[in-house]
């Protein structure tokens, strides 16, 4: 795609994910021997496209450069744990403090700054005109984010040099939507969408230059899903206005090694294991029981009486 923003993605990187996600899955293992019985009902990841150890940047989608509202991919989600507790969209900042230290809406703070993001997510059921038509689950969090570094005089430009000695315009973060009070259980097919305005873009367009005319939404390196499968790694949900588009939140094709999106979708197996969740209202986080004892039956008769599930 022409009207990408690219950081640099180093193949070391990839390399360095690669053995951070083998190292977390035998620590999993490790802790499932030592406690197999969980006090908590387990969260698991079922879809991840993010990478196992965050890089300096990551390639991205800048939403004022291409007239973007919304951005997201449709994915099949892995296991069977289908409450929804978090999506984690992993983002690029390309916004320097220094840029803003006179206004006044973000001069306070040289860590960091924050926007209201919004997480869309969409059972695959298609509208007429091709859009997602089933909200199932919506939040909007302001996120902090971090100004990204200054730039390095090394770096002869505008980038910044990182740790790994390379120099990006951009620095990744994550951000971490927690749906988990929602009490959505998500079919095995979803479309996420991610949504912010900048300002000229978005729902209700700004009108006035800000960092978030900088904030982009990250792209998967070499499209790499660990848990659950991008139904295209050569298609994207777009609603964008940019030459050529008309708006709405649509499959947009010919993506080639770009074509997917970097987020994480964790959810739980919706069911108490232990008598003490349903203690102290936990009952009510479950979203299927009628009273406290309801679901401590549930959990004694090892989950044959069962209430709505
Ligand atoms: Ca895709």
């Amino acid at each position: 795609m022409q009207n990408l923003t690219w950081g640099r993605c180093m193949r070391s990187q990839f390399i360095k994910a690669r053995v951070g996600a083998l190292g977390v899955v035998v620590t999993g293992l490790l802790l499932a021997l030592a406690m197999p019985f969980s006090a908590f009902a387990a969260s698991n990841t079922v879809y991840n496209a993010t990478p196992a150890v965050l890089p300096p940047n990551v390639q991205s989608l800048g939403y004022e450069a291409t007239s973007t509202a919304q951005f997201g991919d449709y994915v099949h989600l892995a296991g069977t744990s289908r409450k929804l507790d978090t999506v984690t969209v992993t983002m690029s900042n390309w916004a320097l403090y220094s840029d803003y230290v006179n206004d006044a809406r973000y001069s306070a703070n040289n860590v960091s700054w924050t926007h209201p993001i919004t997480v869309n997510v969409y059972s695959n059921h298609l509208d007429a005109n091709g859009v997602p038509d089933t909200l199932l689950a919506t939040t909007t969090q302001s996120v902090s984010i971090p100004w990204r570094p200054a730039a390095s005089p090394a770096c002869g430009g505008t980038a910044w040099l990182a740790d790994d000695n390379n120099c990006y315009n951009g620095k990744a973060f994550n951000a971490v939507f927690d749906m988990s009070s929602l009490n959505v259980t998500l079919p095995d097919d979803v479309i996420i969408g991610v949504a912010y305005n900048t300002a000229n873009y978005g729902a209700s367009p700004i009108l006035q230059a800000g960092p978030y005319n900088s904030l982009n939404v990250g792209i998967s390196a070499n499209q790499n899903v660990s848990v659950g499968t991008d139904d295209s790694i050569n298609e994207v949900f777009w609603d964008t206005m940019f030459p050529g588009y008309s708006g709405g939140f649509k499959l947009d094709a010919n993506w080639p090694a770009s074509g997917t999106v970097a987020f994480k979708i964790t959810a739980s197996d919706g069911k108490p294991t232990n008598k003490d969740q349903c203690k102290n209202d936990g009952w009510k986080t479950f979203g299927a029981f009628r009273n406290q004892g309801d679901c401590v039956r549930f959990v004694a008769t090892e989950e044959q009486n069962l209430p709505t599930y």
